[in-house]
């Protein structure tokens, strides 16, 4: 007689097994060259490792900026893996990639890992790291305001269909002042005067760029006091021109609650922080505007439960991934139990962030364990009353988690 398998192993097994469309990340369509970072000297400046260091070495903030990559690098390594155990969830991220790739840190000095990376080619590597993490399709992050992409986008290039693009609109929203003058020097006639015009002319300006990129979803990050419906530039803005042009065009608008940008702005991109959002105004957004779609991921922990009883009440609304700072296996644990128990499998647990290419690799085999013991606890609840689930009905929940439902979601 077979003997059954455990539950445990029958879940972890399909978790891993199944591809992930990533639905968020800073990568960049291989097309972009040198955007596209890799390697362990990227892996190793990696922002989340960067606030790390500067609390354990007493470099000045100017002479770290002002060195060489390489020498950061050194730096990192010598005070997070050399002086001090590698803790931290993005310390262990490091030697999962490793290991992942069968590099051995511990018998190796960074001189050796620099050059196992150097004699990489980048297109089978890059084929290699999708492969490994078993990733189907990344989402990138594609800011029309960024002067280092719009170029390539302007010109137009041949894409990869595993690199799927977002339009990232923060600096429309958060900062309108400089904004509406840049978006004057590109032809758009839009004023400080909050009228017609000017939102048609925005609407106009997102659907371009909306086709240019042939964008899935847009997106915005916004601090802990966004208000909604509220006499500022970016609820005006929002109201007359994104939520509209999601309308007219299909498109998800995506939210990342709950950033405070440049907490420190010594530590650069290290030094965003967190805050709880007024979740009253994603309530506002949701309930005024049933035609559009919103995504949402928010930042603190304290924000979490909110969050998912609005889901509840909204079907508008789609709960995604644990963002940065809730990117730890603990908060993932927490986080995914409480909107399996609270919403079933209408959320999508997790994407990477990811910035550096490799950081694929530890990003989903952490998160897959998680999702593993998170639903396998559930379907053993399921089975003490007396609901046995079958291998294909835990295949559907996990596609459906991995990519499937955020799929639907957007798409429909
Ligand atoms: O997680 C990160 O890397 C952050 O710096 C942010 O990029 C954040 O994810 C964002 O998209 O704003
Ligand atoms: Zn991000």
């Amino acid at each position: 007689m077979a003997i059954a398998r455990p539950l445990s192993e029958r879940v972890e097994q399909i978790v891993r097994a199944t591809p992930v469309h990533d639905i968020h990340t800073h990568l960049y369509d291989p097309a972009f060259g040198s955007l596209l970072l890799w390697g362990i000297d990227d892996l190793l400046v990696y922002h989340y490792l960067v606030s790390e260091g500067f609390r354990q070495f007493d470099i000045p903030y100017d002479s770290f900026w002002s060195a060489s990559r390489t020498q950061q690098a050194d730096w990192i390594w010598k005070a997070l893996f050399n002086d001090h155990s590698p803790l931290s969830e993005a310390c262990r991220g490091i030697l999962t990639v490793l290991q992942s790739l069968g590099l051995e840190p511990r018998h190796s000095n960074l001189t050796q890992l620099r050059s196992w990376f150097a004699a990489q080619k980048p297109a089978d590597y890059i084929d290699r790291i999708l492969q490994l993490a078993n990733v189907a399709s990344v989402c990138m992050t594609n800011s029309p305001f960024d002067d280092e992409e719009r170029p390539l986008w302007d010109r137009g290039f041949s894409r990869d269909p595993r690199f799927r693009a977002a339009l990232r609109i923060d600096p429309l929203l958060v900062d309108w002042p400089r904004t509406s003058a840049r978006l004057r020097t590109w032809g758009y006639d839009v004023s400080s005067d909050r009228s017609p015009r000017t939102a048609a002319e925005v609407r106009r300006f997102l659907a371009d760029w909306t086709r240019r990129l042939n964008a899935g979803y847009c997106m915005v990050s916004l601090p802990p006091d966004f208000s909604y419906p509220a006499d500022t530039d970016t609820a005006w803005l929002m109201r007359e021109a994104v939520l509209p042009h999601g309308r007219e065009l299909g498109q998800a608008f995506a939210l990342m609650l709950g950033v405070k940008r440049a907490v420190n702005p010594a530590l650069r991109l290290a030094g965003d922080g967190v805050g709880r959002s007024n979740l009253d105004a994603l309530q506002n957004l949701c309930a005024a505007n049933p035609d559009n779609r919103f995504l949402v991921t928010v930042l603190s922990r304290e924000s979490q439960h909110e969050t998912v009883v609005l889901a509840r009440k909204f079907r508008n609304l789609h709960p995604f991934g644990c963002w940065w700072f809730t990117n730890t296996p603990q908060l993932i644990e927490e986080i995914t139990t409480l909107r399996l128990e609270l919403l079933g499998t209408s959320f999508t647990p997790q994407h990477s962030d990811a910035r550096v290419l490799d950081q694929l690799l530890y990003k989903w085999d952490h998160s897959r364990s998680v999702l593993s013991r998170c639903l396998t606890r559930k379907y053993t609840d399921l089975a003490a009353s007396g609901w046995l689930v079958r291998d294909e009905e835990i295949q559907r929940d996990v596609t459906e988690l991995l990519g499937g439902g955020f799929d639907r979601f957007v798409r429909s």
